[in-house]
Formats: C-alpha cells, structure tokens, sequence
C-alpha cells in the first residue's frame, strides 16, 4: 500500500472457502479445519476470539479479540495472506487520539471492521466507566486513529454499515448494562460524521416465539447489501438451565430505511454443537464479527468466536443464505 489515496478495498480475492459436506443440508456450514485461529497463537494470549477480517491490499487485515493471561480483554491487528492463517500482533493497538479523555480505553473487545469510502473503520466495545461503543479509522492497519466514543455507556456490538444511507453515517447497536446483560434489542442510529450520533430507531428485539433468541440478540458482522435488502448476520441469546447459549441467525433490513425489518428468520443459522462451541472459557457460545463475501461465486465465509476461547469459519452461499430468510421469515 503505497499511499493513502490508492486505497480501495480489494474485491478479486478469492476469500476461504469449502463446499457444503455432501452428507449436510446446513444452511451455514463449519469449516473442517475449526478453528483457524488457537488460543493461544500470541505469546501472552488467553484466548483469541469475537474478531473481525477484512480485505486489505494484496490479502486480508484484520482485528483480534485477544484476552491476555492477566484475562484483560484487549484488541490485536493481524495479517494474513490467505484470511485462513493469520500473524497477530503480540502487542494491542495503541491509538492515536486528538483529544486524550481520562479513563478512556480502560479494555476493549469485540472488535468489527468495515471499510467505507477511503478508509476501514473500526469498532468495537470500549471501556468507558462502563461499556460503549469505541470507533478509530486507519487506512494501514499500522496507525489507528481514535474518535469520541459513539455513545454513552452502556452499549455494545456497534456494526457500522458499509456506506452512507440517506447522507448519513449508519450503526446499529445493542444497548445494555455493565454485566453480563440479561436483556439486549437492536437499534440505528445516524451521523453525519461519525462523532454525534442521533436520530435513533428501534429495529428490532429479543422474542419469546423463537427461544434461540429470547433473552437478547446483538448485531454481528458488516450488514451485507443484496437486491432484497441488508443481509444483517446477528446473535441470539437463549437462557437455559445450563446458562446462556449464544447462536446465530439473520434478518434483511430495508435497503433506504433499515430500521425496517423485512424478513427474519426464525430458525438460527449455526448454534454451538461441535466440542469447540460447547467446551472452553464460556461454553455454549457461536459469536460472529465478520464475514467476507464473494459476490461473483456466490460464497460469503463468516467468522465467529467459539466458546469465548478461538476463532472459527463457516460459509454459506450467498443468495441461498436470503432465499432461506425469506422462506423461514417470521415477523
Ligand atoms: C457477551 C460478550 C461477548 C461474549 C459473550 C459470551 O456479553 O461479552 O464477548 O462472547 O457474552 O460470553
């Protein structure tokens, strides 16, 4: 990457991929090779997990959800050139910020990456007396520029949206508590320069009809734009006597208003079945951050924490993955 104006987001790579197993009819299927990224693959890490991949030159970057081995929750870049086997930084991100706020930065997890116009955007659940939503840019995954913090606490799972929609800066975010929240619905907020955020809308929430996701849902990776609508890939929580099991499903929001949900499916995509899901530093946990997508083949690979413990990849293609939505839609 040469300099700052050549850059574009790469769209001729091809991302990781394997076909559906021939003894499966899954929706989204594992990849065979799970997990991709072990937890302990930087010196100092606990657990790596909840991140976020993206093109990126001649390859891919990405963004690391690395617990250290005091259980800090702190945020890694990474690089790879086939988005399958990735070097991480043993050392967290150290931000660039105009105006230091004391206090700020206290931990950070669950990161998100979204590239919009010139440059990739990320978020992230930042502490703030308290979780909120943390937003830096960088066009080099090297200098990492710091912005206010997009809300007051307590937030989290802030997923910006790929492009401006009606002139503004788009997210949607999970309003919660300082704990383990047992409650969680999904909300859009606008802004013009991705500083002051308002003008906020209700999208949608946790619902007893379909148990997967009764106690609360959260959105996951960068909503994909389709002919029918965002594709937006999120979480849902079921409260079990055992304790939370964490899926994940998916909706098509409104493409001009995306609070506006047109189809949600009410049977989830992948929940944690396989030992990695079900046994690690929390058990019973599918939490995806990212999916890269392949427009041309119709492929979309999705990334997800298993078990608050590794990284792993699962796929779907893309138009099957809607005609899905649409076909299980309950609103
Ligand atoms: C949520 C977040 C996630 C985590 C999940 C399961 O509240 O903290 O980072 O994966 O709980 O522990």
């Amino acid at each position: 990457m040469s300099t700052m104006s050549k850059i574009s987001e790469t769209q001729d790579l091809s991302i990781p991929w394997e076909e559906r197993p021939c003894d499966s009819n899954e929706i989204v299927w594992r990849y065979s090779c799970n997990p991709v990224i072990q937890r302990d693959q930087t010196p100092t890490s606990n657990s790596i997990f909840n991140s976020a991949v993206v093109r990126f030159g001649d390859g891919y970057a990405g963004v690391f959800r690395c617990d250290n081995r005091a259980r800090q929750m702190r945020i890694h870049v990474g690089f790879s050139g086939d988005a399958v086997n990735w070097e991480i930084a043993p050392k967290p991100i150290e931000f660039k910020i105009e105006t230091p706020v004391p206090d700020d930065y206290q931990y950070a997890y669950d990161p998100r990456v979204c590239f919009i116009e010139d440059r990739y955007y990320v978020s992230w659940c930042n502490g703030y007396h308290g979780p909120t939503i943390g937003i830096a840019y960088t066009y080099d995954f090297k200098t990492f520029h710091k912005l206010e913090n997009a809300f007051l606490p307590y937030n989290r799972n802030g997923v910006l949206f790929p492009r401006k929609i009606n002139g503004y800066y788009a997210m949607v975010s999970r309003p919660s508590d300082t704990g383990h929240t047992p409650f969680g619905d999904i909300f859009y907020s606008q802004s013009k320069d991705l500083e002051y955020w308002g003008k906020h809308r209700y999208v949608m929430g946790a619902r007893d009809v379909t148990p997967w996701e009764s106690q609360k849902i959260g959105p996951g990776p960068t909503p994909i734009e389709t002919a029918d609508g965002w594709l937006m890939i999120y979480h849902g929580v079921l409260n079990s006597c055992n304790g939370f099991v964490y899926s994940f499903g998916g909706a098509i929001l409104d493409i001009d208003e995306p609070w506006k949900v047109k189809y949600r499916c009410q049977n989830y995509f992948l929940s944690p079945q396989m030992p990695y899901e079900c046994f690690g530093d929390v058990p019973n946990v599918t939490f995806p951050c990212s999916a890269l997508v392949d427009e041309e083949n119709d492929r979309i690979a999705i990334y997800y924490g298993a078990a608050d413990t590794t990284t792993c990849l699962a796929f779907a293609n893309l138009s099957e993955l809607v005609a899905y939505i649409k076909k299980n839609s309950l609103l």
